[in-house]
């Protein structure tokens, strides 16, 4: 028998990283601001112009390398740790950093940026440094079969399935950092509310969404997440 704050699903976006340093994508001077996400982040892009595709993501995996997981990302990981219940965490963000703060019932609905995809063998490895024409696949030794394991405009994100599952079963929805843009990512607090959850949004400005939360909290991630977090399992 589960109590009511029992199964907690969050869903985090670039605001919950923007902190560590790692740019938004339509905050001003986002990602977007500064590339066409038609001609970045679509199969067809990749398809037409596939150096300035592998570049783009080359120079955003090298930016990487400084970049530390801060108080939100921590807290999270503290709550999957310390929470008797079920805390899975959908992120829609392509770095590591949950994973650094060790968040492991986690999902990267839109891939992970230090992973390669061999077109060849359908096989994902760990790829920390550039992509390039000639890289060869560590799995089938194919040469130029490898893209980023990133989900574009007009693909299937991940294990929606198990998502969606979740979502059926979910107490607690919260939303961090995210503004409610992308689908199907922006579609879940409209699932969580069906299935009865608590929905909360957590973000440092009201999203496109904010009104399909029952409970909103506003500042900055490194701010409103731990003080969430620590309200949470106090009451618990
Ligand atoms: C799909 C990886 C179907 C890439 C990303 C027409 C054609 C094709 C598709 C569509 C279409 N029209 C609509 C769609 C669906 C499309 C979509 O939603 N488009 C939008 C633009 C309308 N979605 C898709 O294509 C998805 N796939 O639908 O497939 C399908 C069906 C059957 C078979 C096959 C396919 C795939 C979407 C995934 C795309 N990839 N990421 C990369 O990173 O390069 S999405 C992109 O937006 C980002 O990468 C990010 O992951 C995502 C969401 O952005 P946010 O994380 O929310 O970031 P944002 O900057 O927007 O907001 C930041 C927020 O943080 C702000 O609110 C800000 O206030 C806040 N904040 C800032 N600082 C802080 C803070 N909060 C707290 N603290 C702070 N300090």
């Amino acid at each position: 028998m589960t109590t009511a704050r029992e199964n907690i699903v969050i869903l985090t976006g670039a605001g919950i990283s923007a902190e560590s340093g790692i740019a938004t994508f339509r905050d001003k001077d986002g990602v977007w601001s500064k590339f066409k996400l038609e001609d970045y982040a679509t199969p067809e892009a990749f398809e037409r112009d596939p150096v300035k595709v592998q570049t783009f993501y080359n120079e955003r995996r090298a930016g990487m390398k400084d970049k530390q997981p801060k108080a939100a990302h921590e807290a999270l990981a503290r709550l999957e740790k310390e929470h008797s219940g079920e805390v899975l965490l959908v992120t829609q963000n392509i770095d590591d950093l949950h994973d650094r703060a060790g968040s492991e019932n986690l999902v990267h609905m839109h891939g992970e940026l230090l992973k390669a995809w061999c077109t060849h063998c359908d096989n994902r490895s760990a790829w920390l440094y550039n992509i390039e024409a000639d890289s060869v696949c560590a799995s089938c030794g194919q040469k130029g079969s490898l893209r980023p394991d990133v989900v574009w405009f007009g693909e299937m994100p991940y294990q929606m399935d198990r998502i969606f599952d979740a979502l059926d079963r979910a107490d607690i929805f919260i939303s961090i950092g995210t503004s409610g843009a992308v689908y199907p990512a922006a579609g879940f607090v409209d699932a969580a509310n069906q299935a009865g959850a608590a929905t909360m949004e957590l973000n440092l400005e009201p999203s496109d969404g904010s009104y399909l939360f029952d409970e909103v909290a506003h500042g900055p991630a490194t701010e409103i997440v731990p003080n969430w977090v620590e309200g949470f399992l106090t009451e618990s």
